[in-house]
């Protein structure tokens, strides 16, 4: 039942797209050029060449085929000429459209929906990302089924009965259906103990999460700040599932940085809600560091696009910064500060710049050190636990041996004031102000 085209490196593509005003995310000639050299990265990505483009403008689509079937014929023989092995169409087409569309080509059509399914499966490393995609490939799949069994199914069968292409349809359909079951009962496991370790997580660290715009350079710059070698590549999602590194074990308590996948503009429906699970890891975070590329010409659209999507998934009031990346990509430096001037708390960096990073880290442990308050305690000898809990998870400011305890001056965020047992031994003013006399 092997039923989507498997990609494989140095095929040929021949592009198509159109431009029409009733056609979201391809209104003006200008998205879809932007949405058509997107879809050249994403080729690039999977090392499929391309050999050939058409853009059409249309003010009426036909529903069968998107494009007429004068121009398809046309694209069909270019396309031929130049050895493509399929067509890529820069949306997500239907079952039927499919269908119609290759009859009249006499080509293999794939769509921007299959490319990008085909890239996060390739990336995926974890188990969750894993199986998130292979739901959305079967999710995917399903109504699309027909397509492969529709040549059968006028075979055989009265009235009444059905054919074996019917048959084996829906024979298939279940398959299918069971196999998304199963999936998603292993998905759902796999986010309960996500859940568990997040709780222990959140009682004893601050978090900060990196999002923003595919290629933007969020890995390298969790690499750079955290000393690890994440996955970072000159690819269209080369991150699709969400990493934890520890940002710097002596701030108190640990900053953790969490590396998420990227987003894209006009992401297919099919993979919207996947998309939306790996990004969940974004919820626990403290505080969102927004990477632009400061050399895209089309920054403002990519942070829409993240703004957009952070809304969707109601994240839209947690506070964040901007950092504006690859400057070192940048000609007038002066030029793009202006265009960036109306977004508040922006770093301009390069990831590749060790001066940019030391500030940047620098920057966010003062960030998470200035929402920390400060508070007295009291604590006597006896109680180990609570001496070593103040140790670990504060700032100690101040400290003085008394004779049944220690004094200690103390910074702490409040949520963690309030939760890890050692709010009980604060002292009032006026006990500390007895304890100096
Ligand atoms: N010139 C330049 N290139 C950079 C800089 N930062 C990152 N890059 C390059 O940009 C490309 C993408 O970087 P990644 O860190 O993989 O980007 P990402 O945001 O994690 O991308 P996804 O995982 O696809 O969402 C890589 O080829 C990096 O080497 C920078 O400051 N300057
Ligand atoms: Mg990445």
């Amino acid at each position: 039942m092997e039923s989507t085209y498997k990609i494989q490196n140095n095929e040929n593509a021949y592009i198509v797209s159109v431009v029409s005003d009733k056609f979201k995310g391809h209104e003006t000639k200008e998205e879809s050029d932007r949405s058509f050299n997107e879809l050249k990265e994403l080729l690039r990505t999977l090392e499929v060449n391309c050999i050939g483009e058409a853009i059409q403008n249309k003010k009426k689509l036909e529903s069968s085929t998107i494009l007429g079937s004068g121009k398809l014929e046309e694209i069909s023989r270019e396309a031929k000429a130049s050895e493509a092995d399929y067509l890529v169409f820069d949306f997500e087409l239907t079952a039927s459209q499919i269908r119609n569309i290759s009859k009249i080509t006499k080509l293999k059509v794939l769509d921007r929906c299959q490319i990008i399914l085909e890239i996060f499966s390739l990336h995926a490393r974890s188990k969750e990302a894993k199986i998130q995609i292979e739901i959305s490939k079967l999710k995917y799949l399903l109504p699309r089924l027909t397509s492969l069994w529709t040549h059968f199914s006028k075979q055989k069968g009265g009235i009444g009965l059905k054919g074996e292409g019917e048959q084996q349809l829906e024979l298939d359909r279940r398959i299918v259906r069971r196999r998304i079951q199963t999936y998603e009962k292993q998905l759902k496991d796999l986010i309960i103990s996500r859940n568990e370790r997040k709780k222990k997580r959140s009682k004893s660290t601050l978090t900060a999460a990196l999002v923003g715009y595919t290629n933007a350079g969020k890995s390298s710059i969790l690499n750079n700040l955290c000393q690890t070698d994440n996955l970072s590549e000159n690819k269209l999602f080369a991150t699709v599932d969400s990493t934890f590194r520890t940002l710097t074990p002596d701030t108190k308590p640990p900053l953790i940085l969490i590396d998420t996948v990227g987003f894209l503009s006009n992401l297919p429906n099919t993979l919207i809600e996947g998309f939306k699970t790996t990004l969940e890891s974004i919820e626990e975070a403290d505080l969102l560091l927004m990477v632009i590329d400061l050399s895209d010409p089309h920054l403002e659209k990519h942070i829409e696009t993240t703004e957009e999507v952070l809304k969707e998934l109601d994240l839209g009031h947690k506070e964040k910064i901007y950092i504006f990346n690859k400057k070192d990509k940048v000609e007038n430096i002066l030029k793009a500060k202006v265009k960036i001037s109306k977004y508040n708390k922006s770093f301009i960096i390069s990831s590749l710049d060790t001066d940019d990073m030391k500030d940047l880290r620098r920057n966010i442990i003062e960030y998470f050190l200035e929402k920390q308050n400060h508070h007295d305690l009291f604590v006597p000898y006896s109680l180990g636990n609570v001496h070593s809990k103040i140790e670990k998870f504060t700032n100690i400011e101040k400290r003085t041996n008394h004779e049944n305890g220690i004094y200690y001056r103390i910074r702490t965020p409040e949520h963690l004031y309030d939760k890890i047992g050692i709010k009980e031994y604060s002292l009032s003013p006026e006990e500390k102000e007895k304890l100096f006399t």
